[in-house]
């Protein structure tokens, strides 16, 4: 469908005619704006988003400071941006999908992934659900509707229409939601995913957490339009851009979304103003590119600290539980990491039986090759690397468990 609209002078609309509101709830001390109301939200549920965040920032602060003391290699923090993702899963329905970038975990505590779940991925042992074979951060749940990481950028932009057209077919009432950062939303893929997503006509709601910044590039170098939203238009699509550290302005704007997605089967962009607080990853030192001032700045903004204040004055919450919760949760990572840490690695044969129904004679080939060279060079392997022979793996994992 295109405009039937004649005009006969050359009068070209400038592309920074429209500038898009941010939709805001909760002011940084808990009261709300004037004229804003609150979404329904009940104490429980309340009480499990504001637990999901505290508990978030707690793996992020424990697991940065292990990868610091050399127990894990890599780490990625959603500190910051808490508010962004935990407030966007709390308005799903368990059973939508969730297609994730990488610095989303908020969404997955927020749907039951354990710290143990948690520490067997980012060690890569024997009980990780994608069998050591993936970087740290790289979680995935089918239990929980998580599709798994992957690294390449925007690469979840596309897929994340396709579920969606799947999901409208099955015709059971669920959607999909695909987070991205601004820095993703410079990929070709975003385009090819909204436009897909539009002309099909899919229920996915497109989140993006614009923090500002794409490792070291600040958004100001990455577009000149007023942020990702207005993007939403070109595809004749529902946008709003909100808050991201606005708690109740997430929750209640994805929930709309939802509501869109759902019942129209209407892709939705909503694109969440927010700031990463920490360094992009455990690789990164954000002191070479942005202010110690900008820094406190949005510090002062900190999601977790407004939600507290708004359960404070619903008297939901006081000092003595997040000084105990902060404690027991600390206590549960420090726990759990141990736990995790000493668990084997996979059996090697695990690189390859899975591939194919059958594993396939050149990777048969190649594994013999590997278990040659490791028997050559033992001590250049892992000391609590598993046996070689899966015959052998299977008799330790008895007498572990027998010990255990
Ligand atoms: C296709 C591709 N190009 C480059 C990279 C390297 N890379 C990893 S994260 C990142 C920045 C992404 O920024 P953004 O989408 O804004 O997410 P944020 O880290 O800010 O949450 C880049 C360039 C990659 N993983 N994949
Ligand atoms: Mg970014």
């Amino acid at each position: 469908m295109t405009t039937t609209q004649d005009i006969h002078a050359p009068d070209f609309l400038a592309g920074d005619e429209f500038s898009i509101p941010t939709f805001r709830l909760l002011r940084q001390d808990g009261t709300l704006f004037e004229g804003a109301e609150a979404p329904t939200l009940e104490r429980d549920q309340a009480l499990k988003i504001y637990r999901t965040m505290i508990a978030t920032r707690v793996l992020d602060e424990r697991m940065m400071a292990a990868q610091r003391q050399g127990r894990l290699s890599f780490y990625m923090q959603c500190t910051g941006e808490e508010a962004a993702v935990i407030g966007a899963a709390a308005a799903l329905d368990d059973a939508d999908m969730i297609m994730s970038q990488y610095r989303e975990q908020g969404a997955l505590v927020y749907r039951g992934f354990s710290y143990d779940e948690f520490m067997n991925q980012l060690f890569g042992n024997e009980l990780d659900y994608g069998k050591g074979r993936q970087m740290p951060i790289h979680y995935g749940s089918r239990k929980l509707h998580y599709m798994t990481i992957s690294s390449p950028l925007a690469t979840q932009i596309p897929q994340a229409a396709g579920y969606a057209y799947g999901q409208k077919m099955a015709g059971d009432g669920h959607c999909t939601l695909c987070f991205f950062g601004e820095g993703a939303a410079s990929e070709g893929d975003f385009h090819a995913a909204l436009n897909m997503a539009a002309v099909h006509e899919v229920p996915v709601i497109f989140f993006c957490r614009n923090n500002g910044y794409a490792i070291s590039t600040p958004s100001i170098e990455q577009f000149a339009a007023d942020g990702v939203a207005p993007r939403a238009f070109g595809y004749r699509m529902h946008v709003i851009r909100v808050d991201g550290n606005d708690i109740l302005a997430v929750l209640s704007a994805t929930r709309e979304a939802r509501r869109i997605a759902v019942e129209q089967n209407q892709p939705v962009l909503i694109e969440a103003m927010t700031y990463r607080l920490a360094a992009h990853s455990s690789s990164d030192d954000p002191s070479g590119y942005r202010s110690k001032k900008e820094e406190e700045a949005w510090r002062e903004k900190d999601p977790i600290l407004r939600m507290q204040h708004w359960l404070v004055a619903q008297g939901w919450w006081n000092d003595d539980e997040e000084k105990s919760l902060q404690e027991s949760l600390r206590r549960e990572v420090l726990e759990t990491m141990k736990r995790a840490e000493k668990r084997p690695p996979p059996p090697l044969d695990s690189l390859v039986t899975d591939v194919y129904a059958d594993v396939t004679p050149a990777l048969q080939r190649q594994l013999d090759r590997l278990k040659t060279h490791i028997r050559k060079h033992p001590d250049a392997y892992p000391k609590g690397a598993r046996s070689l022979d899966p015959d052998v793996s299977a008799q330790d994992d008895a007498a572990n468990e027998g010990g255990a």
